[in-house]
């Protein structure tokens, strides 16, 4: 399939994923998202994908959601089309995603880049949500995972105000996991997805979907679930192949059955 907003590449087993509108900072519109979708599905579905990158290019990891496209959208449209609604598609899929983010990740960019998993930053990143600017609000998630992230206080500053925050400031944020020289930041993040993808994919999925509960649950709801999950991760032969291995004192060959 040929995309006009995004292009797709592998990675031995990793998919990689560049969101292609320099001209508009790769500002996020409907016609991108449903590409990410189709692709996020058709990699989702391919048992040799084990691991995604998402990424932008030096100048833009995102630079929001498309804002000529909502210039002229009533309440109305907005809420009858629900047309954010197509965001969560990265939220359901269940193979790691890492976003390798160089240079602005503001607004819907942002809220891309904390829906995936590992977000590893290039020394110019600049996150935000200036949303306020325009006299909205975040609308993808970037309330409330944001304010998980970094904390109430610096939540606030940044979405009440607009403020950026750097790499340096994300990192010790807990915002993205760390910081690399921008050059860097793609293959990093590669290389990243490929240490995931060469784990056993059940069990990875298993993991990434513990992680996850942590967000929705009590404490003692998530570790029940996750006692449960590790108890069902027993069942895989990739369990008795890492076992077998270690006591074997050879690298295991997984074959995530
Ligand atoms: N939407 C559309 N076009 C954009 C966007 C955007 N978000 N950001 C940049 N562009 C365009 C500019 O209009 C410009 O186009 P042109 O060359 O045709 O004039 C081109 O990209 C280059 O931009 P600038 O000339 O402004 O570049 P600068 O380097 O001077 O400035 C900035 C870079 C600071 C990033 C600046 O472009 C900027 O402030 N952009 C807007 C950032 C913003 O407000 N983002 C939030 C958007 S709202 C949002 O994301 C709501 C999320 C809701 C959920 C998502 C639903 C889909």
């Amino acid at each position: 399939m040929a995309y006009e907003n995004i292009t797709v590449d592998r990675r031995g087993r990793v998919g990689l994923i560049t969101l292609n509108r320099p001209k508009a900072l790769n500002a996020l519109n409907g016609a991108l998202i449903d590409e990410l979708n189709a692709v996020l599905d058709s990699f989702e579905a391919d048992e040799e994908i084990g691991a995604v990158v998402i990424t932008g290019n030096e100048k833009a990891f995102a630079a929001g959601a498309d804002i000529t496209e909502m210039r002229s959208m009533s309440f109305v449209d907005a809420h009858g089309s629900d047309f954010i609604a197509k965001w969560n598609r990265i939220t359901a899929f269940r193979k790691p995603v890492v976003a390798a983010i160089a240079g602005y990740a503001l607004g819907g960019g942002c809220e891309l880049a904390m829906m995936c998993d590992i977000a590893i930053a290039g020394d110019n990143a600049k996150f935000g949500q200036p949303e306020i600017k325009l006299g909205v609000i975040p609308g993808a998630g970037g309330t409330q995972r944001l304010t998980r992230a970094v904390g109430k206080s610096k939540a606030m500053e940044m979405i009440l105000t607009g403020r950026m925050m750097n790499a340096e400031e994300a990192e010790r944020s807990g915002l993205v996991s760390r910081v690399v020289p921008v050059a860097d930041v793609v293959d990093e993040a590669i290389t990243v997805a490929e240490r995931i993808a060469h784990f056993s994919a059940p069990t990875v999925a298993l993991a990434k979907a513990s992680v996850n509960r942590a967000f929705e649950t009590t404490l003692a709801e998530g570790v029940l679930y996750e006692r449960a999950v590790f108890y069902a991760s027993f069942a895989t032969e990739d369990k008795r192949e890492g076992m077998d291995a270690f006591i074997e004192k050879r690298e295991p060959a997984f074959t995530n059955r």
